[in-house]
């Protein structure tokens, strides 16, 4: 066989770099960074250029399997799928819908073609019950969009190529690659503003890698909210506002201003530590980049990540952040913040998915997502409507999702039916009844993310499609079609069309038999809808297109002032009420609490650019290490007592662990970082994890409805208060 070079792009992270894969024998030789591709350019990262070794991982998943007492034993899909859907369906019968639950992780969102079909088998039998990661990084910012543009999917992005002006609120785009917007070469671009005169800043508890291409601010972990209130009440105070375009486009401005009036640069300070007077020279910065009649392009963006969407006030938080995008006239704005469009306008097809109140104790569910932060209570609670059976697909919530002391576990340990769908046999596989076996993103035919195709979520708007790269072994197969063949067993209509769910079931039934060669493949569905949106179809982009199809910049002033904005007045609402309303009966508290407080420490996760959360453990080429470690300040750790290696007991109010510690002066005082989705202790298929386990920090977050944000259902997993003392005698 000869090496024959293919070109793809990377799904492990959100900046789908471009990539050149040789192949040999169906095998994977060597990755590179596609030089060509039309905005990565060239860069990828050892995750993508690595993942050779996890494609091939003998411990990947080839079969579905069944356990059987204390052994898997491999099974065939059509008893896997039988047996599957007569346990859903006794369930059901036995406890309602609302028993068959879902949780779906992060690798699920780089998969286009599964949420179509897992929402319409869900919603088919009736359930809502379904929960995922997104409640653990970005909810909060479609809770709010949905409040303040009129849809979830109205989601602004940092015109990152052309501002002179950006602060970047708890993201390290250096290493992670940005969330919810699509941003390749990060590090690069950032610094581009810095190089042509203008400035970004990094608000972090931590000097993070990305820093460099700026400025770096500390701020108390989880305090954000006193800075952005203190900045929009500054920014207000000194008349930086655009008023034409609020009054023209926009209402609520005074109810804004007034819930904000008690924010001094003074008052945040003492709890931020942000000093009074570089809040102020940020707020002059801010509004001199904002203002129109400066020569050049100008414009200000503000862009805050997981880091503050995590804390307990990540909702009133990004209201505050794009008010101050809205009111300085920034929004909508060439080197502010612009929306996307994509191949469909997903905020008007997602207009119903935004938020429902389904749940007895309130709180919302946004986007479709219940609170993972209520998962253990929802299967462990003694009463009707709890969650006995469930399907995980492509995550690790046992060490992704709070865990208090391993409540989760057993939790998880408790359900009738559990099913994981994965690569490989991860912990919650290894709880689970049975494991079906997932294609990778190397085998699937797809265009990047829904945000970027289909929401438009973009710094440089492009189309891509790829063909899979290699022939998927015989037995996995994708989730779509496990969700079809489930729908099928089990009776139920899919989309509530007879006609199309029929169709979609015989496809399903035959594209995995010798007849399957003589159908269309799944990519006929995304070729359909390329030619629905009047782009170039797949044979098109892969004869002309394949190192991706460059689309018109966005040049910003087409959302205000037109139908684009799906509030019912078309204007964009910056004092929602109920946003309002939790801002002004938390904010006061949590202020005293965090001023009473800020002696003590607090707990902050970490990135790392080899590890893709819980996902990459299992690679031997990446993850060498043998365990995580606390990162400390000097400060703190000399009053601690504690050296570079030695051990410390950490505990919080909801657990405790055992971790070395790491001095490091990128630490902010008072501030401990633990990089999370560690602790591999107990999966049974994932043997390269398992000989570098390493702690799980999330044993330390809280669950139920007090570690939940109420507005979005966001669990609080960073800033959490903690204590630390040596171990003696461990290193
Ligand atoms: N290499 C790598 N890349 C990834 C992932 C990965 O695990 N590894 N995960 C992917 C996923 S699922 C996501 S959602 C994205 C996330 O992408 P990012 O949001 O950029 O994620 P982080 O790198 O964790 O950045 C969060 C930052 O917030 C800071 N922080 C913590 N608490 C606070 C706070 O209260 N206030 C402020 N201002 N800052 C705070 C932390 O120090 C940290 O630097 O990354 C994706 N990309
Ligand atoms: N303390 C703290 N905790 C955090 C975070 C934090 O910042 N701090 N970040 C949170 C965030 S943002 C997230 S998103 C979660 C991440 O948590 P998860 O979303 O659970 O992500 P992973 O742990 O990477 O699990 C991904 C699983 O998907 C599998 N997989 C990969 N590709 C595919 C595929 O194509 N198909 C299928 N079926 N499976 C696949 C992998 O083998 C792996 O087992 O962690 C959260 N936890
Ligand atoms: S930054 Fe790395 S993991 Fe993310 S898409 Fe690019 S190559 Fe893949
Ligand atoms: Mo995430």
């Amino acid at each position: 066989m000869s090496i024959e070079t293919k070109i793809t792009f990377c799904r492990i992270c959100e900046a789908t770099c471009g990539l050149e894969v040789d192949v040999e024998d169906n095998r994977v030789v060597e990755i590179r960074p596609d030089e060509k591709h039309v905005v990565s350019k060239g860069y990828a990262c050892v995750k993508g250029t690595r993942w050779g070794a996890t494609q091939h991982s003998p411990d990947r998943l080839l079969h579905p399997m069944k356990r059987v007492g204390a052994q898997w034993e491999k099974i065939s899909w059509d008893r896997a799928i039988r047996e599957i859907a007569a346990k859903i369906k006794s369930q059901i019968d036995e406890h309602g819908p609302s028993t068959f639950s879902h949780f779906v992780g992060s690798a699920g969102g780089a998969i286009l073609m599964s949420p179509m079909f897992r929402v319409a088998l869900y919603e088919a039998l009736g359930t809502r019950r379904m929960y995922g990661t997104g409640t653990c990084d970005t909810m909060n910012k479609f809770r709010v969009n949905g409040e303040m543009y009129g849809a979830a999917m109205r989601l602004m992005y940092p015109d990152v190529d052309n501002t002179s002006f950006m602060m970047v609120f708890g993201g390290n785009p250096a290493v992670s690659g940005n969330t919810l917007y699509h941003l390749p070469r990060p590090q690069e671009r950032m610094a581009a503003i810095t190089k042509r005169g203008g400035r970004v800043i990094f608000v972090n508890p931590r000097r993070i890698e990305t820093a460099s291409a700026g400025e770096h601010l500390f701020i108390r972990p989880d305090t954000d909210v006193f800075f952005l209130a203190a900045f929009l009440n500054e920014t207000i105070r000194n008349g930086h506002v655009d008023r034409d375009r609020v009054d023209r486009t926009m209402v609520g401005f005074d109810t804004l201003a007034k819930s904000v009036e008690a924010w001094t640069p003074e008052r945040q300070a003492e709890a931020t530590g942000v000093p009074a007077e570089t809040l102020r020279d940020l707020v002059r910065a801010h509004s001199k980049a904002s203002a129109r009649s400066q020569p050049g392009p100008g414009g200000a963006a503000l862009y805050m990540a997981t880091g503050v969407n995590q804390g307990r006030s990540g909702s009133t938080c990004f209201w505050l952040l794009e008010a101050i995008n809205a009111i300085s006239g920034n929004l909508d704005r060439r080197g502010g913040t612009l929306l996307g469009s994509g191949l469909i306008d997903m905020g008007e097809a997602m207009g119903e998915l935004g938020l429902t109140y389904d749940r007895e104790d309130g709180l919302p569910t946004v986007s479709g997502i219940q609170p993972s932060g209520m998962l253990a209570d929802d299967i462990l609670r003694n009463a009707p409507g709890r969650v006995t059976a469930m399907i995980v697909e492509a995550s690790n919530p046992l060490l992704a999702c709070s865990n208090p002391n391993g409540r989760l576990d057993e939790a998880f340990e408790s359900l009738e039916l559990l099913v994981s769908i994965d690569l490989f046999r991860n912990e919650v596989g290894s709880l689970a009844h049975y494991v079906l076996p997932a294609q990778t993103w190397m085998e699937r035919p797809e265009m990047p993310y829904a945000l970027q195709s289909f929401a438009g979520a973009c710094a440089t708007p492009y189309l891509i499609y790829a063909d899979p790269v290699l022939e998927a072994p015989p037995d996995v197969r994708p989730e779509w079609w496990i969700y079809v063949r489930l729908a099928d067993e089990l009776g139920v209509t899919l989309f509530g069309k007879k006609v199309l769910s029929a169709a979609a079931k015989i496809y399903a039934r035959l594209c995995f038999t010798k007849l399957g060669r003589f159908l269309p493949g799944p990519e006929r569905l995304l070729d359909g809808m390329l030619k629905r949106a009047n782009m170039p179809g797949i044979k098109e982009m892969n004869e002309k297109h394949r190192h991706g199809l460059l689309l018109p910049p966005n040049e910003g002033e087409n959302f205000l002032g037109t139908n684009r904005v799906l509030t019912r007045n078309k204007k964009v609402d910056v004092a929602p009420a109920p946003i309002v309303v939790a801002f002004e009966e938390s904010v006061e508290r949590l202020y005293r609490e965090e001023v009473e407080n800020r002696d003590r420490l607090k707990l902050i996760g970490m990135r790392q650019i080899k590890r893709m959360n819980t996902a990459s453990s299992n690679s031997e080429v990446l993850v060498s290490e043998k365990t995580n470690f606390a990162y400390l300040n000097p400060e703190d750790a000399e009053r601690i007592g504690v050296a570079n290696g030695e051990t410390v007991n950490v505990r919080s109010e909801h657990g405790q662990i055992r971790i070395p510690v790491r001095i490091s002066d990128a630490m902010m005082p008072r501030t401990i970082a633990i990089p999370q989705c560690w602790g591999h202790a107990k999966a049974d298929g994932l043997s390269h994890a398992s000989t570098h386990p390493g702690v799980n920090s999330n044993l330390l977050a809280g669950d139920g409805l007090a570690n939940i944000e109420s507005l979005s259902g966001m669990s609080h997993l960073s800033g959490i208060l903690i204590d630390v003392d040596p171990v003696r005698g461990e290193a």
